[in-house]
């Protein structure tokens, strides 16, 4: 299978550069325009979607404020739904994300296989403020909804040979028509180590905007790893298994030079194509500087001492 390079088209069209001067448009409060330059699917304004009771909420963001809903909603990475930043939320129609279930496999004392709303039920939502870094040197502020992944780890009972645990995005061609096309190999496979999994900033997310999360982000149940690239927070998982050994991971086996397993954000090793220095919160014209693990560093540092963070990126 040819090795797709996504980056390139990416960076070089600078969808992301249109996408900004659209978001100024909508600053200058440009109203009648907007509606033709925004993505079907993109409209601006106010969070849709079924509202989630949250318990708590808890601002892990420094104070920032979030990025805009129609920004969070309209400007996404899901290659099963299309590999432009606005596609996800244009196909995301095809998309059923209830009835849904999600299979618990592996090294693990209780497998089984749970509906997607009584997994959501057995503990309570919070909601969880984040930065969010993706390799292609964006990031936004995301408000989440979830529960800590440490929760369900916890109930589950891993054996003592689980070391790390996998999650796999759904594989139906009808749903996620960007299947039918060899972009990568499907499906999408991420995983962590289980000491990163039970981490208590790792959500399992279900909503943001205090609603359930919409299609193009991952609906009904999806990773987030804020110190990681955002790769890593697979989306529309089926399957969490448990595992002895470290499994393949997708974007680490389509190109292992650029895509590292740990994947941490770190603005001292290069993307061999770009610099990881800087990066474009979405609505700001102005890069900044990135911080190592995207910030979270007091929280995270500790789990990869006398690790090589150069060699493993
Ligand atoms: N199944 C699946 N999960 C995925 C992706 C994908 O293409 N497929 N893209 C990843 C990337 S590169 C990023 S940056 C985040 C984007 O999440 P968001 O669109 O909710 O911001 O999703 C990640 N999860
Ligand atoms: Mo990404």
């Amino acid at each position: 299978m040819a090795r797709w390079r996504p980056d390139i088209a990416e960076r070089e069209a600078t969808p992301e550069a249109l996408y900004l001067r659209r978001r100024e448009f909508l600053a200058l409060g440009a109203a009648g325009a907007v509606g033709l330059l925004l993505p079907r699917g993109a409209r601006a304004g106010e969070p849709t979607g079924a509202a989630l009771q949250v318990a708590r909420k808890v601002d892990q963001a420094g104070g920032e404020s979030p990025t805009p809903w129609d920004s969070v909603t309209g400007y996404n990475n899901f290659y099963e739904l299309g590999t432009s930043k606005e596609d996800p939320s244009r196909n995301a129609g095809s998309l059923r994300p209830r009835p849904w279930t999600v299979t618990i496999a592996g090294e693990v004392k209780k497998p089984q296989t749970l509906d997607v709303d009584a997994l959501a039920r057995m503990f309570p939502l919070e909601e969880r403020v984040y930065r969010m870094r993706c390799v292609e040197a964006w990031s936004m502020v995301i408000p989440w909804v979830g529960f800590p992944l440490a929760d369900l780890v916890r109930r589950l009972e891993p054996t003592s040979r689980a070391k790390y645990v996998a999650f796999q995005t759904l594989l139906d061609r009808d749903q996620l028509p960007g299947q039918r096309r060899p972009v990568l190999p499907w499906p999408y496979v991420e995983a962590l180590r289980i000491d990163e999994a039970t981490h208590p900033l790792t959500l399992l997310a279900v909503g943001l905007y205090g609603r359930a999360l919409p299609g193009q982000n991952g609906a009904p149940l999806r990773l987030v790893v804020p110190w990681k690239y955002g790769f890593k927070g697979a989306k529309s998982i089926v399957r969490i298994t448990f595992l002895a050994d470290r499994p393949h991971t997708t974007w680490n086996d389509a190109a292992p030079d650029e895509y590292g397993f740990y994947a941490n954000v770190n603005p001292d090793v290069d993307h061999p194509r770009w610099s990881q220095a800087r990066e474009r919160r979405i609505g700001e014209f102005f890069r900044r500087k990135t911080l190592p693990f995207n910030g979270y560093a007091a929280e995270v540092a500790s789990l990869y001492a006398g690790l090589d963070l150069r060699k493993n990126y």
